[in-house]
């Protein structure tokens, strides 16, 4: 079977975040050799480059959204870019930046799995749910709100970009590895009814029945995106993320975690963020993204 080609798309942002740094992500991953390395598995690898999008102001949010002009116009290069990936029948990889990108990249991504007719599934591996509104969040940084613009709850200019009021159903996203929830962002969790694996779970079911359970009603029909907030991982792991939390998976459960994702075939596209090397120690987070990447992509290390 030929494999697919791999678009990787840069987008140096740090615009929704507090941190500086993660606009270094992309050169991270390249210098950790993610395009070679997944070249060597037999892929057509395509690096797309790094978008070009405005300056971080460095503002105070205003009305609880720090940044929004700027949040926008990356979105819109990323959605672009994601959009155009997909028509030509690729499979993106969007190398961030922070997460407040997964909005252009996973409306682009929610559009097209309308067109082909199949079920979009969101798999968000991160310490945090990213449910924040600009009435509930403590920080105003838009990437602790992605996920409330995906299901229609943000500001107009963040919302509606897949063509419908909202890119996503509360039962196309499963959250993993989750640690750290505000307040008010807990009940809207509550309220919208998410399915949230937290730490909690993993700690009592193991990785293996968490993924299973995540992954249990993934059919043929189904498009899988991964979200990948690198702060998912316990710090041990990868300390190069602005906000990291003690009590994450380990190197070996988050291996499993991509895996059991991979073992599906039904992966569709990635985004990779919140990577930031300012805050790494030489470059293990990049690398260590990079073996994880492997997997999700299929390398297996079974021994037969
Ligand atoms: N991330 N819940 C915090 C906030 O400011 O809303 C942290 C969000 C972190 C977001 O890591 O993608
Ligand atoms: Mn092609
Ligand atoms: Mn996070
Ligand atoms: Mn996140």
């Amino acid at each position: 079977m030929t494999k697919t080609t791999l678009e990787l798309i840069g987008a140096p942002t740090d615009v929704g975040a507090s941190v500086r740094g993660c606009g270094m992500g992309p050169d991270a991953l390249r210098v950790a050799d993610l395009p070679g390395v997944l070249a060597r598995m037999g892929f057509t690898v395509r690096d797309a480059g790094n978008l070009p999008g405005p300056a971080t102001p460095w503002a105070a949010p205003q009305e609880g959204l720090r940044h929004l002009a700027e949040v926008v116009a990356w979105n819109r290069a990323v959605y672009a870019s994601v959009d155009a990936a997909l028509g030509a029948g690729h499979t993106p990889v969007l190398m961030g930046g922070d997460h407040c990108l997964a909005i252009g990249s996973i409306s682009a991504v929610a559009w097209h799995v309308r067109q082909r007719r199949k079920k979009l599934r969101v798999i968000w591996l991160d310490a945090h749910t990213d449910v924040n509104t600009n009435t509930t969040s403590p920080s105003g940084n838009i990437h602790g709100m992605p996920v409330s613009c995906l299901l229609g709850h943000g500001p107009a200019a963040l919302t509606g970009w897949s063509g419908e009021p909202a890119a996503l159903e509360p039962d196309g996203i499963r959250f993993i590895g989750i640690r750290s929830v505000d307040g008010e962002e807990r009940e809207a969790i509550r309220d919208i009814g998410l399915r949230v694996f937290d730490m909690r779970h993993v700690d009592e079911n193991g990785m293996r029945l968490t993924m299973a359970d995540a992954l249990h009603d993934v059919d043929d029909e189904t498009h899988l995106h991964v979200s990948f907030d690198l702060d998912c991982l316990d710090p041990d792991y990868a300390p190069g993320v602005g906000t990291g939390v003690r009590g994450g998976p380990t190197y070996r459960e988050m291996q499993l975690c991509m895996e059991m994702i991979a073992d599906t075939g039904r992966l569709g596209s990635l985004d990779v963020v919140e990577l930031n090397p300012a805050l790494d120690v030489r470059n293990r987070t990049a690398e260590v993204a990079v073996e994880l990447i492997e997997s999700l992509f299929g390398k297996s290390t079974l021994v037969r």
